[in-house]
């Protein structure tokens, strides 16, 4: 049937009669049909990625481009006086993640899929995700995000299973989410939940009784980055998920008739950082209550297990008080004490090597390293860290163990989808194979001197600047110049990806700019991020950023030539709108701490070049585009770590050492920005520059100025930015996710026998 008839079937209307929420709903429904007609992915063996996170933004237009029919759809409703962009605003945002690890889940289900290996999700239902940010008197606030009202995209499975939580037992009710392949095939999310989860006892903005499991623990996604927030609650939600994940997977092993001692030969699991890691004991548990012996069990469940690490940060590595352990499950802590156990006989007590510490806490990630066959940071240098330094002991005595998996971002959304227009440009190019295989984007070199390629190339990035400011000026009330140069820094706010080193520079160009040192053309500095709500320092910075945007935008005599924009709720669905409009992508973490970073593919794939630390997987965007295509500045991170290990940075060395720097610090509490801003965060933020700034903003804050001053001269030879431009979409191939899970597979998974 044509596809018009299919929705008007669907619809019982015509479309120039229907409502862009009817044409939502419709059309959604049309998704769910023709999903329903895939088969799913096969495979010898398979995978069970578990994760607390899948940040997987909306998914209407995803779908419809895995299916191949987005762009007709695209059409059929222009023809009928409706905007495919209209009705997919009409979705909510599912934000079941923070940021990079739970959008990396995401992308990887979506490269899993396309690859038609056989490999499902396993994660929570969080009826609340992440918080929504809004912005009053330069601060931000938390309102909570319900995105499950209305319609949404969840199938009700009915499958339930018993989790026994602090010796009470609980039954979870499985939703199920399609994972529709790039022309192929499909796979699931499996999203568990409880049903008397209960929204009433939310209080306040996103605070709630702690204490009702029964009607909290699916509530609310964590809003943590990185911070350790230390909360019983948080093992409950893990043990829930890790629990419902070993009972569907051995469920599954039962119904296929495999023998759960040859449960390393048909499954692989992925844990997706520490969150997960209590499926290593629970599953050990379980395979014990049926009859397999502890140690055997143990075997089988080291061989099914495979885990990734993304952090470096101490605070962020999962330590469990046992007391918490033994309260919330106490079913588990026989588990692990034996588990701590054989590794204290084997390693003749070695502390360092120890699950639990002196302290009687459990260390998740210690867990993972001893029992599990892989262990693997996420880009190069990441993992180099990881084997020399934070893992030492862990790498000198399970070498083969480790192995780095680059991190990937998935092309149909971050390119296809978000800038279909470049995307069509590279199909009239290069042809349309690189949709397929990612290495065919090398093909664009040859279009170096390519005056139309480049030209059209230029138009488009133009285009995109003009959608990014009908955005902003949409939900902001704020106008930028689509001729001005974009330069934007989205992501979590942290101190170690150094927010606030780039609005120390936006401090020094607002000053030189007042000075009269006018730039040759405007400029638009943009920020993106949300700060966990407990992390002061964080949202200090995002206060400082909120208040020179308001200086800054409303100074006639400087706003001709600078823009700031801070984006609210910065989510998925915004970035997909600026990340395409973005001729400089910031990437400018203290080098050794970031461990790989996403947003930097993203960017580099929609044409934006890099300013950056050799931090991450910029040192392999470097490596592939070369040192002429990418503006790079900073310590290294073996100076860094040297710096950490002889606590020889002190910041007021800086601070005194550099009148750019003295005067910029010193501006934060200047009489024009206290006007707009709050005395104390602005204090304290500035204290902490000068005093500890345990992050070394001002360490590269000079070099920074210098190379950001160079880029922005190098944009006015338009020529030459064309062509660094070219070369950085040409070389992204290898950030393709799909290129990320096929090394999953050679090397962790082997999902297919013979590969
Ligand atoms: C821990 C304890 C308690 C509560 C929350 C947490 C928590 C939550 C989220 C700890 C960490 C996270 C998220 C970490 C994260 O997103 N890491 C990023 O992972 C990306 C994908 O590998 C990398 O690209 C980034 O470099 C890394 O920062």
């Amino acid at each position: 049937m044509k596809l018009e008839n299919e929705l008007k079937l669907i619809l019982k209307k015509d479309i120039k009669e229907a409502t862009n929420l009817q044409l939502y709903n419709a059309i959604n429904e049309l998704v769910k049909k023709k999903a329903k007609t895939l088969s799913r992915c096969e495979g010898d063996k398979k995978l069970y990625y578990i994760s607390a996170e899948f940040l997987i933004g909306k998914q209407l237009g995803k779908n419809l481009i895995n299916l191949g029919i987005y762009d007709d759809i695209a059409q059929l409703l222009e023809n009928n006086g409706k905007s495919i962009a209209d009705v997919e605003e009409m979705e909510n945002e599912p934000s079941l993640g923070n940021g990079g690890l739970g959008r990396l889940a995401a992308c990887f289900l979506d490269s899993i899929a396309t690859l038609n290996l056989s490999g499902d999700g396993v994660g929570l239902n969080y009826h609340y995700g992440l918080f929504r940010q809004q912005f009053k008197d330069n601060k931000q606030y938390e309102i909570p995000d319900e995105w499950l009202k209305g319609k949404n995209m969840l199938r009700d499975t009915k499958v339930s299973f018993p989790v026994e939580l602090a010796g009470k037992t609980y039954y979870s009710h499985m939703y199920d989410l399609d994972v529709i392949g790039y022309h192929g095939n499909k796979n699931t999310l499996h999203l568990f939940d409880l049903d008397t989860v209960d929204s009433s006892i939310i209080t306040d903005s996103i605070n709630f009784d702690k204490t009702d499991i029964a009607k909290n623990l699916t509530l609310f996604l964590y809003p943590d980055d990185s911070d350790d927030a230390g909360r019983k609650l948080r093992i409950y939600q893990q043990y829930f998920m890790v629990s419902n994940a070993a009972q569907l997977i051995l469920k599954e092993e039962k119904e296929k008739g495999h023998d759960l001692k040859d449960l390393d030969k048909h499954v692989a699991i992925q844990i997706n950082d520490t969150h997960p890691s209590m499926v290593i004991p629970e599953l050990i548990r379980l395979l014990i209550l049926e009859g397999i012996p502890m140690k055997t069990a143990a075997n089988i469940v080291s061989n099914t297990c495979a885990y990734t690490n993304h952090t470096i940060l101490a605070e962020a590595l999962e330590k469990w008080p046992q007391d918490y352990l033994l309260e919330v499950v106490p079913q588990l802590m026989p588990i692990i004490e034996g588990l701590d156990y054989v590794v204290n006989v084997a390693f003749h007590d070695d502390k360092e090597l120890s699950i639990m510490d002196s302290e009687n806490r459990v260390h998740m990630a210690k867990m993972d390293m001893h029992f599990s066959h892989s262990i693997n940071g996420v880009a190069a240098l990441h993992t180099e860290i990881l084997k020399h330094q934070e893992l030492k002991p862990f790498y000198d005595i399970y070498s083969d163990k480790f192995n780095n998996k680059t991190n990937g971002i998935t092309f149909r959304r971050w390119i296809m989808h978000c800038n279909s227009e470049l995307a069509h440009l590279l199909d009239e190019t290069i042809g349309n194979e690189w949709r397929e295989d990612e290495s065919k984007l090398e093909t664009l070199l040859s279009h170096y001197d390519d005056e139309e390629f480049l030209g059209k190339a230029e138009q488009i990035k133009y285009n995109n600047k003009v959608r990014f400011a009908k955005m902003i000026k949409k939900t902001q009330n704020i106008d930028i110049d689509p001729n001005s140069i974009v330069d934007i820094q989205v992501k979590r706010m942290h101190e170690y990806k150094r927010q606030q080193m780039n609005a120390l520079w936006l401090i020094h160009k607002y000053l030189s700019i007042k000075n009269g040192e006018t730039p040759a053309r405007p400029l638009t500095v943009v920020f993106g991020g949300k700060a966990a709500p407990a992390y002061y320092q964080a949202k200090c910075v995002i206060h400082l950023i909120l208040c020179l945007q308001e200086l800054i935008n409303n100074d006639p005599e400087v706003s001709k030539y600078l823009k700031v924009v801070m984006i609210e709720n910065y989510n998925v669905s915004k970035s997909e709108i600026a990340i395409p409009a973005a001729d400089i992508s910031e990437q400018i973490s203290l080098a050794s701490k970031e461990a790989s970073g996403t947003g930097n593919m993203k960017f580099m794939l929609n044409g934006a070049l890099t300013l950056g630390t050799l931090d991450g997987a910029n040192v392999e965007i470097k490596d592939l585009v070369g040192e002429e295509n990418i503006y790079t500045f900073g310590k290294l991170s073996d100076d860094v770590i040297a710096l950490y290990n002889t606590s020889s940075y002190h910041a007021s060395e800086y601070y005194n050492g550099s009148a750019l720097i003295k005067e910029a610090v010193d501006f934060i509490t200047s009489k024009e920005i206290l006007k707009l801003g709050d005395k104390k965060m602005l204090t304290d933020l500035q204290d902490n520059l000068i005093n500890k700034d345990w992050f070394m903003t001002l360490l590269d804050l000079e070099d920074y100025c210098r190379v950001k001053e160079t880029m922005l001269q190098d944009y006015e030879n338009r020529d030459r930015w064309k062509r660094k431009s070219l070369v950085n979409i040409a070389k992204a191939g290898f950030f393709s996710s799909d290129r990320t899970i096929r090394d999953y597979n050679k090397d962790i998974w082997h999902l297919n026998k013979g590969e």
